[in-house]
């Protein structure tokens, strides 16, 4: 048996109920280019991220980056260091020029105080990120945008089915993005979706994610092949129905990796606001403070790999230190962002990990340090 345990693990829902998809569209042979289940997961995702307009896409990064595409931007996009690789590349893929803002550290979001110092006359847009689904300082974030007439479009890869004080994070800024990767609280196997209450925006992103195609015989933008297709729609509605049972079996984990861990002298976690937030858990990290600990970050990721726990370092290292940009001469002061980036492990969080796995980990992390 392998008792390896990693990161995290797909949901995934009852094959039965899977299957009685399959043989429809099977029987149908309609497997792509927005069928019938695609319809039902766009109202359905509507429905359930409480937006005016949704979309499925193939996967979360074409999300992002045709919907940069469809607002024009030009110039330069004040974002975050301490982010999975997408979100900078789909910055980049368009041909604008990433800005970095540092992160605050309570919650490693991108930090509104400093964001206002790098707005400069080419600035068009911020696009941060709700990283490990910590929402960002909205309204700090948005009154600075309003004022200098910028965009705010946020990668809320890590964010979905999240609220604050009732309202959908989906609902904040411009536009949202969503992943759907195999890998996020909720899946479509790989799949995303842009979220906006802009009708034009919507249109746009429509027309691009299939290679701009306007009509029978008019091809009007340079679009991409981003479609979703009938076996993730499948999936996405599938699990769109036990989403709240499985966050809920992971609120029950991480509450007991909080109880555990705020007792850890070195290893600190983040500031969760969980009177306003209504998290969804997808991720578990922590930051090893070595001199207190007595142990470093990558000393004691080896040492949890040694007893079968995969734990990752997302995200390190930051996205202005990653070959494809070190000759890049992109702004901005990310020593934060890198120093939370020397200290970061991701621990194993998914609905069905057990309690007494939590336990192990927990006891694993109290006698390495
Ligand atoms: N923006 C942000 C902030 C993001 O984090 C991401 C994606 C995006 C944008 C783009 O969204 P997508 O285009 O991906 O929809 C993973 C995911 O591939 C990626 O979706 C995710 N962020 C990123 C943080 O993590 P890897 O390369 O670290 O995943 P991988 O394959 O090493 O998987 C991690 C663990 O999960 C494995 O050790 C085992 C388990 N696993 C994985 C897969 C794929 C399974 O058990 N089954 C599986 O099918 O990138």
């Amino acid at each position: 048996m392998n008792d390896n345990i990693y990161v995290t693990k797909p949901s995934l829902p009852p094959l039965d109920e899977y299957v009685e998809y399959l043989k429809e569209i099977w029987e149908s042979k309609n497997l792509t280019n927005m069928g019938k289940f695609w319809q039902e997961f766009n109202r359905k995702l509507s429905e359930f991220l409480d937006v005016e307009y949704c979309m499925p896409l193939c996967n979360g990064h074409m999300a992002l980056e045709l919907t940069l595409q469809a607002f024009e931007l030009s110039g330069e996009v004040i974002t975050t260091p301490f982010t999975f690789a997408s979100t900078t590349h789909a910055i980049v893929r368009n041909n604008l020029t990433p800005v970095f803002c540092d992160i605050r550290e309570c919650d490693c979001t991108i930090d509104p105080d400093k964001i206002e110092e790098l707005i400069t006359d080419k600035t068009t847009a911020i696009l941060p990120v709700h990283v490990y689904g910590m929402p960002c300082d909205m309204a700090r974030i948005e009154e600075i945008a309003r004022k200098n007439n910028l965009k705010v479009i946020y990668d809320s890869a890590h964010a979905f089915g999240e609220k604050i004080d009732g309202k959908s994070i989906a609902e904040f800024g411009d536009a949202s993005m969503f992943s759907f990767h195999a890998t996020k609280c909720f899946n479509s196997i790989e799949g995303g979706c842009i979220a906006t209450n802009q009708k034009e925006i919507m249109y746009r992103v429509y027309q691009l994610h299939n290679f701009g195609i306007l009509g029978k015989e008019n091809v009007e933008y340079v679009g991409a092949n981003a479609k979703m297709n009938e076996l993730q729609a499948a999936m996405g509605l599938c699990n769109l129905g036990h989403y709240e049972e499985e966050r809920n079996k992971r609120e029950v984990l991480f509450n007991r990796y909080i109880q555990r861990i705020k007792e850890i002298k070195g290893i600190r976690i983040l500031a969760y606001d969980t009177e306003h937030v209504t998290y969804n858990y997808s991720y578990m990290p922590i930051f090893v403070e070595e001199d207190k600990y007595g142990m470093s970050r990558n000393k004691l990721y080896d040492y949890l790999a040694k007893n079968h726990i995969y734990t990752r370092k997302y995200f390190y290292p930051i996205v202005p230190e990653f070959g494809c940009y070190e000759n890049s001469d992109f702004k901005g002061d990310t020593s934060v962002a890198h120093r939370i980036a020397e200290q970061v492990l991701t621990l194993p969080i998914y609905a069905d990990l057990p309690i007494e796995k939590v336990d192990l980990i927990c006891d694993l992390l109290e006698n390495a340090g």
